[in-house]
Formats: structure tokens, C-alpha cells, sequence
């Protein structure tokens, strides 16, 4: 049987241990993306490193989420990351010039290679045939400082597509079904590859949008081949020379299998609160909507605006109802105002905003109360949008325009009443202007790094203490994803380099006193159900919990990213060996343990807790050898300074 995509490219990168689905490996990093959310934290954890120049053949720092500037935080972070790129050989992407998933899409990325990125979006690379991962800030700076990445070798997963998609359906349809068939966890462990002959009627750009939501099932990350399409999209940016053929052998096989027909995919919409959460659109037709929002994080690339600006040629928006564009990047932009298309917005009465995240990480454009949202964003969990019990809706950017025609939630298809498929292409030959890329010098080594107020000194971790007596501080349910656990927006963001100041906003709308309470009684555990933190790689959510003297979390099971961040600071990732016992436990229930470190050292698996109400809870640590270093240690950081003092 011949190699699938996704095991080539592994097998091409494979420093350490075997492909075996489950087993531990690592793979060498060719290029690593920061954007400035995650990555100040990131930045000072490579500092920490004293690697004095990034080891990988490419590293791109994006400034596209901390946009609004209220005080000196944001553009203190900006000024910082500005500075280490220009020390340690990154290429900063200044603000406004995009966002990292589009702007990396247009100029960086390069089929058949490997992408570690500190944002859980980036496999949006996977448009390329680019190998990428969403990762901790921390795994991404060991990376940057030339260390492989360490991850569990998923299954491969081959989605065979056939047909063609309809007029007015597009690739967020597809990526809502395979959410609609699989849910949030349907990816956990695996890699999707989609292959078969309906993988050449996608442009780069719809294969971004796939990629991009990959990570709304879970999944490690999601691969295309690299062919005609690939060839095209990289052409058209100028950059046809890194372009190569790339696909799965003709006799591939995959772990597991599923099968899309194009030509069957509806337009379909993620229902609040969850991405999984989808329905055709013509099942809740007539709704009425108060709010839509176009770009950012994904469907903000070429072909998706000016889908939008088409349909609304000549035409206004609906009464009653705000419009929104957030372009991917300037390119996008520049490209969409040279084809007419932000007149067409303008006349519209559509607003259009600078290119970044904006409203898609709760940075502006929060709806009012009970008003609908329709938004062409990646992620709708709950409150996520700024505003509390929202109404946030996902969809594609011709729904999106159908619901700004008509006022209310309408099949797009509807729209051939009005106007022909506009049927837009990306452009043959894009306009490129890379003004709002700053190359880093030969030689940075004299450059000093700004540090302002906003930047506070990384706090230290003890290594895990061989008894623990930790209170169950906070009992959650099912899918919690890391919005719940550590809230974005604009008032919390700018703290992702303090973390005394952002883990007071730990759990702020399930328990708005978690935050103190956990930090006056310390030593904590937090009890939770399936997919625990799911969702985005901010580290923030084990770092902060961290801070506040959790030092476990039992669960049904945990999210890829968030499990991975919680053994790099320190925390024990435990499920429960009878899920049953999720039930037996409560909000201030005690669990003790002694001999702890022995058997973390000596590889056991059942760690017996006892109950201060009496009884046992038998808990499952299931770690490779490398992550109980790590836990023993405190956390990643703490293993990598012993190791690099015992040299
Ligand atoms: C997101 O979409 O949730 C984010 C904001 O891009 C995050 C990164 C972050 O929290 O900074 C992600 O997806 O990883």
C-alpha cells in the first residue's frame, strides 16, 4: 500500500520515535508564526532560552489581534515584539498588514514543509500543502530555538471529495459539514487529508478556509495536496518557485475514512454556541439579523470579499441591520479596492474596518444584547464575541451577504433571484506590497529590547511536590473550550504579558470568584468533563490556572493543545478511570495523594487519590517518559534550564 500526504511530509521531518498512530514522536520545524496575542509570552520564553538568533529557516511575527490601542499595553507589546524580531531574525508583520493565517498563506508558506504556530488556526496554511500546526507559545519558542516539536503521531484520517460544489456554496460549507457530521471532537488524534478528484475544483483559498476549521474538530491538523491549484495561488503571488507537486500515492490508504460529495454540500450555519452546532440554512430561514461580520481569522482572502462586494453591487444593506468587513490582509484589500469592490461596500452602507481579528477574538465589534450575529469567524463559543449569552451564528460569506440583502437569515441560493452566481475567482496575478513586512537585519545582535511596563518578568514554578492536598475549586462540564477557561477581549487581552494581572479574569463569567478564591486557598483541582479546553493554543489558560495554585485537572478527556500546555506548566493532565466518577465529585470535595513523584517517575499510570469524604478516586496519567520529566520538573521551562545548568 502506497504513502498518504500527511505521512510523507511526517515521514520527511521525523527526528525521533516511530509513525505509529499514538506513539510519541518528533518533528523537525521549517518555519514558526507568532502573532502578538500569544506571542509576547512566546517571545520572553525564547528569551529564556539565551538562543541568541532563531534556528529555523523561517519565523514570522504578526501584530493582527491587540489592535485597539486604550493605553500605552498594546503598543508596549508591539514595540517589544518589534524589537526581538529585529534582534533574533523574525520578520514582523507590522499592524494592519493583516492577519497571521492570511498574511502567511500570501508570502511565506511552502508546500511539503512544516508550520509550528502559536494560534490554533494556523493549519490554514494547509491551502498550500503546507504541514501546520497550532501549538503552545512555549512549544513554539523551543522550536524557534531550534528543539524538534514533540506530539503524539495521529491517525490519518482521508477525506475522499468528489464532485464539485453548487453556485453560492463554498468551502465554509464544507468545513461546517464535517463539523455537522463529526462534532468538536471528531478530529481529536488525527490529521485530515482530503484527497480525490473533487480536491482540484477548490482554489488555495477555499482549501485555507478547510484548513483553517480543522481545528474546530480537534484535529492536529488538516493537509491538501500541492498541485495545479497550489501552483496557481503561489504564481499569482509571485512566489511560483517554491511550488511543488505533492500528493498522496495513488494506492494510499488512511487510518480512517470518510467521503464528501461536493455537489451535495448545502449552505449550511453553525447555531449558537458552538461550532458543531450546524443546521442547513434553510431550516432557520426568516430569523432576523441584527449584525454580520465578514473576514478576519478566516473567508477574509480575495475570492470571499469580493463574493460579498458582488453580491452587494448596487444594492443596500438592510435596514436595521450593521455590516462588517475585516479584511485577512492589506494584500486583500489592495487587491478588492483595484477591482472596484470597496466602493461597491461603500455604497452598500457597509463599514469597513482595518485588516486583523477584530471582532473574531472579542477586539471590538461586540453585538448588543439578544441581538443575532452572523459572522464568517471560525469559533462562536459562548460569550467569545464580548457580549454575554450571545447569539453568534457562523457561516459562509454568501450567506453572510444574503442575510445584509434581506435582513434576515436567507439560503443564499436565493440570491439567483436577484443577480448571476458572481462565480469570483482569486486574481491571476495579484497585486503584492510587502510594506508592512520588516525583514530582520544580517545581524541583530546590537539591537536592544524594548521592554515596557506591560512586560512582567515570567513567575517561577516549583517542581511537583511529592504529596498533594488540593480542593476542587470549580466543577465544569462537557467542551469547555479555553474561552471559558481564560476569556480574550479587549479588556483582558492586553495582559497576556502579565500574568498576575490576567489570571484575576481565570473563569470570570462561569465563576467570577474563582480567581480569588482559588488564589487565597491555593493547592487546587479543577474537575471537568469531555474535550476539556478545546479550542485556541493560548497557553495562558494552564498558565494562569497555574499561577492560582491549580496543580491538576481531572477530566473525561482534554483538547490536544490545552492538554499539552498544561504538562508544560506543570499541571497533571489526569482523566478519570471510571467517567463515572466525574459524578461523585463537587466543588470543595478534598483529594489527597503521597508518593507522588515516585510514581510519576516510575511511569504508573492509576494515581489514587483519597477523598476527604472517604473513599478513592483512581485517576489515569497517561504520559510518555518526556512529559513526566516535564511534570517532575514543574513544567517545560523549568526542564530545559536544568538541562541547560547540568551541561
Ligand atoms: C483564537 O482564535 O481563539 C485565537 C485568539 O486566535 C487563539 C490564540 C490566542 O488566544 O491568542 C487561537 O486560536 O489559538
Amino acid at each position: 500500500m502506497g504513502q498518504n500526504l500527511a505521512t510523507k511530509i511526517l515521514a520527511n521531518h521525523l527526528v525521533e520515535g516511530e509513525l505509529v498512530a499514538g506513539q510519541p514522536i518528533a518533528i523537525k520545524i521549517d518555519h514558526t508564526l507568532l502573532q502578538d496575542a500569544t506571542g509576547t509570552m512566546a517571545m520572553l520564553e525564547f528569551i529564556a532560552t539565551e538562543v541568541p538568533r532563531v534556528k529555523v529557516d523561517l519565523a514570522a511575527q504578526y501584530v493582527d489581534h491587540n489592535l485597539l490601542q486604550t493605553d500605552n499595553k498594546n503598543a508596549d507589546d508591539h514595540a517589544f515584539l518589534a524589537s526581538c524580531a529585529e534582534k533574533f531574525g523574525i520578520y514582523l508583520s507590522k499592524p494592519g498588514n493583516g492577519v497571521s493565517h492570511q498574511v502567511q498563506l500570501e508570502r511565506f508558506g511552502v508546500p511539503g514543509t512544516t508550520l509550528l504556530g502559536a494560534d490554533s488556526h494556523t493549519p490554514t496554511a494547509a491551502g498550500l500543502g503546507q504541514l501546520a500546526i497550532g501549538a503552545g507559545g512555549l512549544d513554539v519558542a523551543l522550536a524557534m530555538a531550534g528543539h524538534p516539536f514533540h506530539l503524539t503521531c495521529p491517525r490519518i484520517w482521508g477525506i475522499k471529495l468528489t464532485g464539485e460544489l453548487r453556485p453560492w456554496v463554498s468551502g465554509k460549507d464544507v468545513i461546517l459539514e464535517m463539523l455537522r457530521r463529526h462534532t468538536v471532537k471528531g478530529g481529536v488524534g488525527r490529521i485530515i487529508e482530503y484527497y480525490g478528484p473533487g480536491v482540484a475544483t477548490l482554489s488555495a483559498t477555499d482549501r485555507a478556509t478547510i484548513g483553517n476549521m480543522g481545528a474546530e474538530l480537534g484535529a492536529t491538523t488538516t493537509i491538501f495536496p500541492s498541485d495545479r491549484r497550489t501552483r496557481e495561488f503561489l504564481e499569482a503571488q509571485g512566489r511560483g518557485d517554491c511550488w511543488r507537486e505533492l500528493t498522496a500515492d495513488p494506492d494510499a490508504g488512511y487510518d480512517d475514512y470518510d467521503e464528501i460529495d461536493l455537489s451535495q454540500v448545502e449552505p449550511l450555519i453553525a447555531c449558537p454556541s458552538s461550532p458543531d452546532n450546524v443546521v442547513r440554512v434553510a431550516e432557520i430561514e426568516g430569523l432576523k439579523v441584527d449584525q454580520v461580520i465578514v473576514g478576519s481569522s478566516v473567508n477574509s482572502s480575495f475570492r470571499d470579499l469580493m463574493t460579498v462586494c458582488r453580491i452587494l453591487e448596487g444594492r443596500r444593506i438592510a435596514p436595521g441591520l450593521s455590516f462588517h468587513i475585516n479584511p485577512g490582509s492589506r494584500q486583500v484589500l489592495e487587491n478588492v479596492v483595484d477591482k472596484g469592490g470597496l466602493m461597491m461596500l461603500l455604497l452598500a452602507g457597509a463599514q469597513v474596518h482595518q485588516p486583523g481579528c477584530l471582532g473574531c477574538i472579542g477586539m471590538g465589534q461586540a453585538p448588543g444584547t439578544n441581538q443575532v450575529s452572523l459572522r464568517t469567524f471560525p469559533r462562536n463559543f459562548p460569550g467569545r464575541s464580548g457580549t454575554k449569552e450571545d447569539r453568534v451564528y457562523l457561516c459562509s460569506p454568501e450567506t453572510a451577504a444574503a442575510a445584509g440583502v434581506y435582513g434576515v437569515v436567507t439560503d443564499p441560493r436565493k440570491l439567483g433571484d436577484l443577480l448571476p452566481w458572481p462565480a469570483v475567482q482569486n486574481p491571476e496575478r495579484y497585486l503584492v506590497d510587502d510594506s508592512g513586512i520588516a525583514a530582520p537585519p544580517e545581524d541583530g545582535s546590537r539591537v536592544e529590547i524594548v521592554t515596557g511596563p506591560n512586560i512582567v518578568p515570567f513567575p517561577a514554578f516549583a517542581s511537583l511536590p511529592d504529596q498533594l492536598d488540593l480542593e476542587v475549586m470549580i466543577k465544569v462540564g462537557d467542551n469547555i473550550s479555553t474561552d471559558t477557561i481564560m476569556p480574550a477581549g479587549n479588556k483582558v487581552l492586553p495582559f497576556r504579558s502579565n500574568i498576575p494581572a490576567i489570571s484575576k479574569f481565570v473563569f470570570e463569567q462561569a465563576d467570577p470568584e474563582f480567581s480569588e478564591r482559588a488564589k487565597a486557598k491555593g493547592d487546587g483541582v479543577v474537575v471537568a468533563g469531555e474535550n476539556y479546553g478545546q479550542g485556541s493554543s493560548r497557553e495562558h489558560a494552564a498558565l494562569a490556572p497555574r499561577y492560582l495554585g491549580i496543580r491538576a485537572k481531572i477530566a473525561k478527556g482534554f483538547a490536544r493543545i490545552h492538554r499539552a500546555n498544561l504538562i508544560n506548566f506543570g499541571i497533571l493532565p489526569l482523566t478519570f478511570k471510571n467517567p463515572g466518577d466525574y459524578d461523585r465529585l463537587n466543588r470543595g470535595d478534598r483529594l489527597r495523594i503521597a508518593g507522588l513523584r515516585d510514581q510519576v517517575a516510575s511511569g504508573a499510570v492509576e494515581l489514587t487519590w483519597q477523598l476527604g469524604s472517604g473513599g478513592e478516586v483512581v485517576t489515569l496519567l497517561n504520559a510518555n517518559e518526556r512529559e513526566r520529566e516535564e511534570l517532575l520538573a514543574g513544567g517545560l521551562l523549568n526542564k530545559v534550564r536544568e538541562e541547560s545548568h547540568g551541561r
